[in-house]
């Protein structure tokens, strides 16, 4: 029962280049556009393959997404990576598989390793057919890339798989449709079903704490010129009463070549000043907050320009992890006792100041993980209230299940358990989510009743700084500790030298998971000795 056929002539129509090196990396696979055609027919299979054998209750496969984006990336750009049944990413196990499915220069190789898992799995499912959910950002080779998935997935019959091409969506409306999908509490598998969870949660809590839509920030967002523009447009439509509260900029999604372009989430971090179309007269706006999406709108930043000062003042990732847990600790506050575990999970480059502030003003435990969202995820759901943020925006909190069953004990009789609730519904449990967490920080100043100034001033960055350095062979690099500390090359030592005699130094390097280079990071107490510190890593790296 393997369509042997079919998969050949379709891995002919789209056939590897010659010496294939592609490798499923922490944002799956991302590259030239030009590229990526053979890579779309190994992750189509695989994810059909995927779909086999994760099955339900009823023995019938679970639903898999698969979402086609390069994020952050320049425009000629893209990517793609498959998403699990219950919205977040595809198992780290499976990867290897991923990588290898790709790199197989003859169709001989590559059945060889996919027909006995197919036939393994879908053995194991009385023959009923994969389920796969597609969709993909606004960039220019989207449709042509989603076609060769398309085209296999319609040269199959349904006897092998039934599919759901949802064209443009944003990443985080993928990962929340897929689990969807499979878990109908969840929400309705559409995208008028996240919208309406986004609003409805979002005006009940606000309804809770009495507040008037009219007294919430004003906020201008700059959408990347990427499919975050289109969606918060169409989220607007279906919630009208919260129209006026929203400005968009950089919503060119019709010129392919404006992605990312001096704009984004990506670029203001990085940068650490305006997009274009925002300019330090809008910032300074008393009432106004700008907000930053990425590319694919899983990102979040926001910011504002201090006029007194004539300073652009960044709330990244850190800052909303921190806005977030002072919100949920607050709620928390106004309960009996409970014996819920809250954490907060960042990774090497959150801002000492921001993890210093976790443990010694906020007291909660703080986890350093690795790079990459699927890390902070899984260190996440080790507790009831696990929030994770990377400093770059990227990042959510999940709520467990005993969480909503202590809280149902109190929503009667305290608000503030029933506004917890809903942050579970407001806030997108299954991956980072520029529009969801936007509405939550929106939420939370207003609860909080501090402006976007009184955020800043939770804590002060340490300065920082993050070199790129490109060298022969980023896979020479190896780390450990969370990647805070290098095994190879035998540098490390030199390193620590460096940070002992830097005040408040942090210094840390590992290879890029998604562009070919080796990242240095440095903190200090002072933008010199933090220039310094920088500079003297990036010598030993070179
Ligand atoms: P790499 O290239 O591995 O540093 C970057 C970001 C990650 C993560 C991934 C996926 C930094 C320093 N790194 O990873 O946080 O978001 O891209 O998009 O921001
Ligand atoms: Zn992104």
């Amino acid at each position: 029962n393997f369509p042997s056929q079919t998969l050949e002539c379709i891995f002919n129509k789209y056939p590897p280049p010659k010496n294939p090196s592609f490798s499923y990396g922490t944002a799956g696979f991302r590259m030239n556009a030009s590229k990526l055609d053979s890579v779309m027919f190994s992750v189509a299979c695989i994810a059909i393959v995927r779909s086999l054998s994760c099955l339900n209750d009823s023995n019938e496969p679970q639903t898999i997404g698969i979402m086609i984006t390069a994020s952050h990336n320049p425009p000629e750009d893209n990517g793609v990576k498959i998403v699990d049944p219950f919205g977040d990413m595809l198992p780290q196990n499976w990867e290897p598989l991923a990588t290898q499915l790709s790199n197989c220069s003859s169709y001989k190789d590559f059945e060889s390793i996919i027909k006995p898992l197919w036939i393994k799995y879908s053995s194991n499912t009385l023959n009923k057919p994969a389920s796969l959910v597609i969709a993909r950002d606004t960039r220019e080779s989207g449709p042509k890339l989603l076609n060769i998935c398309i085209d296999l997935f319609d040269s199959l019959t349904n006897k092998y798989i039934t599919y759901k091409n949802f064209n443009e969506l944003t990443t985080p409306e993928l990962h929340y449709i897929t689990r969807s999908f499979n878990d109908s509490s969840f929400g309705i598998p559409t995208e008028l079903g996240y919208y309406n969870k986004l609003s409805n949660s979002l005006l009940e809590i606000l309804k809770l704490n009495n507040i008037n839509i009219n007294s919430l920030i004003n906020t201008t967002v700059d959408a990347a010129n990427g499919v975050g523009a289109d969606k918060l447009i169409s989220f607007l439509k279906t919630s009208p009463s919260l129209k006026s509260k929203f400005q968009l900029v950089n919503s060119n999604t019709n010129d392919p070549l404006a992605l990312n372009v001096k704009c984004g989430a990506d670029f203001v971090k990085t940068n650490q000043k305006l997009p274009n179309g925002i300019d330090s007269k809008i910032a300074s706006n008393e009432n106004t907050l700008c907000a930053s999406f990425d590319g694919d709108a899983d990102r979040l930043v926001c910011y504002f320009f201090d006029k007194l000062n004539n300073k652009f003042i960044l709330l990244d990732g850190d800052k909303i992890a921190i806005l977030l847990s002072r919100l949920i600790s607050f709620l928390i506050s106004k309960l009996p006792s409970n014996n819920l575990k809250i954490g907060i999970i960042q990774t090497a480059y959150a801002n000492g100041a921001s993890t210093n502030y976790i443990i010694n003003d906020l007291k909660l435990p703080s986890i350093c993980a690795k790079t990459g969202v699927k890390h902070l995820h899984h260190e996440a759901l080790k507790f009831d209230i696990g929030i994770y943020f990377e400093a770059n925006g990227h990042g959510t909190v999940l709520f467990s299940d005993k969480f909503s069953i202590e809280l149902k004990k109190f929503e009667n009789d305290y608000s503030s358990a029933k506004t917890l609730l809903l942050l579970k519904d407001l806030i997108n449990q299954t991956v980072g989510d520029a529009l969801s967490d936007l509405l939550a920080v929106i939420v939370s100043l207003s609860i909080l009743n501090i402006d976007a100034n009184e955020w800043s001033n939770t804590y002060h960055d340490l300065p920082n700084k993050l070199a790129k350095v490109v060298v022969k062979d980023r896979n020479m690099f190896v780390t450990t500790d969370a990647e805070r500390k290098l095994v190879e090359p035998p540098i490390q030592k030199f390193i620590d030298e460096l940070v002992v005699n830097t005040t408040f130094g942090r210094s840390f390097v590992r290879p890029s998971g998604t562009e070919d280079a080796v990242r240095v990071y440095a903190e200090a107490a002072t933008a010199e000795e933090c220039q310094k510190l920088s500079d003297e890593v990036v010598k030993l790296v070179e």
